[in-house]
Parts: structure tokens; C-alpha cells; sequence
């Protein structure tokens, strides 16, 4: 069995990482069996609360609003509508839902209230309920662990290095600081990044690197690969070999053996035999739904074709955490 480390140093990583290709998607998945049930993907579905028009210059992002991407600008959703969209993706075998704004972050206003609303009434749903807001307070952080939120999405995106390149709207320590109030108030940390934003290989491992070693491993560790999108400063650039992809993957496998490893974004240009090889390394969560926040995913049916094809099964929702099921909830209610 190996161990859970929070020490990892950058050249073991690196050394993880450059091993040839067969032997480290063995290893990985060795890893990979020691910590969950081999063919468990967990479902995740993703919906835009509010779309577009942000503040924020990230260079990879279709919704910022000093970029012509087209993409509309939407005010925050009714919480009704969303809850019809949630239970509509519990329908269709989805354990954890992830609801998007495109902040910079979180304000306490009559949106957050409404916010509090939605992620009380996915909780009722016994669905993993899961934000991804901005940057947040502690203060903030504790209304939402209080209201039933299971995981909060935050990215480091890259490197500590190469996080300037991207986004000079925010710097990678307020990134950090928005993970510790998170993991401070008891909600499970979602914090993974993006290759294909023009990084070198290490800024692949300095990405690594700094999730392995958090105080804790996320819950989930989503890797993306870039969806270029016309209008944005990244438009051009060059397709991630999947081959890159499926290390990335097995390197995030080997070094936080018990995350989830989301293979997210960019699954539209994989074949199936590609996903696989990504599933062979350790990736076992996806989100589907024929939409990310505002880019294509995907079709539902095309992925369940693939769970058939792959042997793999949905996970369901609160799997590794049963005891915990509703404890935010419940906590402060009234005796
Ligand atoms: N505004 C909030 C934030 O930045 O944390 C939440 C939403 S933001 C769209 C969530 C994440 O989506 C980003 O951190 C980034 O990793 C990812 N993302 C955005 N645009 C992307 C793209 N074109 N390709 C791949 N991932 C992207
Ligand atoms: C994450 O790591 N990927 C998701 C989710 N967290 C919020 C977002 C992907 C967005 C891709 C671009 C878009 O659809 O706008
Ligand atoms: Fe705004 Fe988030 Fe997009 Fe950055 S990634 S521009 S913060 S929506």
C-alpha cells in the first residue's frame, strides 16, 4: 500500500511524470486499484448560474467580459429553474452538481442569499452539491457549509510561475487563500488546472506539486485541457497531445492517491479510446451533460455508449463520505 504523502519534492514528480508512457498508466493504475473500485466513475453534471460579463482578464475564458467570445451575458437564475435542471441531472445519473458564476467573487448580497437557496435546495436532493463562485471569505465559506455545500471549485489553473502569464486580475496566493477558507469550513476542496495554456512540462509538475502538497489532497483534482475559444487571447493555440493528457492523469493518480481525478474539460476532441487510456490512469469523474458552462461537452448519450462500451459504472453520490451525509445541514438546526 503506498502511503499518503504531502511532501512531494519536484523532481520526484517530474520523474513520475517523464516515465514512459505504458509503464506509468500501469502504475497509476495499480495506484489507482489500492484506493477505489477500478470503473467507478463518479457523474457530474455542470450548469452556468450566471453567465458571462466578468470582471476578470484569465486569458483561457469565454466569459470574461473584455473579450469578444459572443457568449450572453445572463443575470443569476431563478432558483427554481435551477432546481429543475438539478433534478432533471439526477435523472439522468448525475451524484454531484456543480453550479458556476462567472464572479470574480462572491459578494454578500441578495445573489449570495439566493445562492444559499440553491445549494440548500440540490442538498435536499441528495445530490453532492458543489459551487464554484470566485473567490470567497471564511465568512462566506461557513454560510455555505452551513447551508449543505459538499465541495467548493476553485483551480490553480498552472504553475505559481506561469499564473501571471494567464491572469493578472488576482494572484496565485488569493487562489490558495480561498482554498484554505474552504478546507477551513469543512467543505471538500475541488482545485485542479488547465494544460494547453502555453506552459512547459514544469509548469505541469509546479501545478502538481503545489496540490500534492496542501495541508490536504483535494476531494477532486479536475484536469482540463484548454477548449480554445475565438475571441479569447488562447484562441490559437496548439491542440494537447492526448498523450500529455493521459500523464498529467496518472502523475495527479500517483501523487493524490485518494482524490478524485476529473478528466473535464476538452473531452470533445478525445476518442473514446482515449478517454480510456485517461479512466486506465486514474481518472475517475467526468462531467456530463452536452454543455460545460458555455462550451460544448460531450453528448449525454454518446458517454452513456462509452459507460457500456468501458464497463464503467456511475458512482453514487456521498460514496466515500456517508457518515457525513447532510452534517453541515443539520448542525445548526434549531433544536
Ligand atoms: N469565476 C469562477 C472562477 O474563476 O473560479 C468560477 C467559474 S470558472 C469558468 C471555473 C474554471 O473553468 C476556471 O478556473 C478554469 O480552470 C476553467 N475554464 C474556464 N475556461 C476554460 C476553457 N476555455 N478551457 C478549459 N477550462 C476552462
Ligand atoms: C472545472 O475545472 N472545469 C469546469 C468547472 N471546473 C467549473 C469548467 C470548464 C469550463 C470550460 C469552458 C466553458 O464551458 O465555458
Ligand atoms: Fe471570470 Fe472565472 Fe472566467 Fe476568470 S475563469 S474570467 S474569474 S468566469
Amino acid at each position: 500500500m503506498v502511503d499518503i504523502r504531502h511532501n512531494w519534492t519536484r523532481e520526484e514528480i517530474k520523474a513520475i511524470y517523464e516515465k514512459p508512457l505504458l509503464p506509468l498508466i500501469l502504475e497509476a493504475a495499480t495506484v489507482h486499484q489500492q484506493f477505489h473500485k477500478f470503473g467507478e466513475v463518479q457523474i457530474s453534471s455542470l450548469l452556468s448560474i450566471k453567465t458571462g460579463g466578468c470582471s476578470e482578464d484569465c486569458a483561457y475564458c469565454p466569459q470574461a467580459a473584455r473579450y469578444n467570445t459572443g457568449v450572453q451575458v445572463q443575470a443569476l437564475m431563478k432558483t427554481e429553474e435551477v432546481l429543475k435542471a438539478a433534478t432533471a441531472a439526477k435523472a439522468g445519473g448525475a451524484s454531484r452538481f456543480c453550479m458556476g458564476a462567472a464572479w470574480r467573487e462572491v459578494r454578500d448580497n441578495s445573489d449570495f442569499d439566493r445562492v444559499i437557496d440553491m445549494v440548500k435546495g440540490v442538498n435536499a436532493l441528495d445530490m453532492e452539491v458543489c459551487c464554484t463562485l470566485g473567490m470567497i471569505t471564511d465568512s462566506q465559506a461557513e454560510r455555505l457549509a452551513d447551508a449543505g455545500l459538499f465541495a467548493y471549485n476553485h483551480n490553480i489553473d498552472t504553475s505559481a510561475e506561469h499564473y501571471n502569464e494567464v491572469i493578472t486580475t488576482r494572484t496565485y496566493d488569493d487562489r490558495l487563500n480561498t482554498l484554505e477558507n474552504v478546507r477551513k469550513a469543512g467543505i471538500s476542496v475541488c482545485s485542479g488546472g488547465i494544460i494547453g495554456l502555453g506552459e512547459k512540462v514544469d509548469d505541469r509538475i509546479g501545478m502538481l506539486l503545489t496540490l500534492a502538497n496542501l495541508p490536504e489532497h483535494p476531494g477532486s483534482v479536475p484536469i482540463n485541457t484548454l477548449v480554445p475559444v475565438a475571441g479569447t487571447p488562447l484562441a490559437n493555440n496548439e491542440k494537447v497531445p492526448f498523450d500529455e493528457l493521459t500523464r498529467m492523469i496518472a502523475t495527479a493518480r500517483i501523487v493524490m492517491p485518494r482524490s478524485a481525478v476529473r478528466l473535464s474539460a476538452g473531452r470533445l476532441d478525445l476518442t473514446i479510446p482515449e478517454q480510456a487510456l485517461c479512466f486506465m490512469a486514474g481518472a475517475n469523474s467526468i462531467f456530463a451533460g452536452d454543455k460545460l458552462l458555455t462550451t460544448p461537452n460531450p453528448e449525454f448519450n454518446s458517454d452513456m455508449e462509452m459507460f457500456r462500451l468501458l464497463g464503467l459504472t456511475p458512482k453514487a453520490a456521498f460514496a466515500d463520505t456517508h457518515e457525513h451525509h447532510h452534517h453541515n445541514a443539520l448542525q445548526h438546526e434549531p433544536a
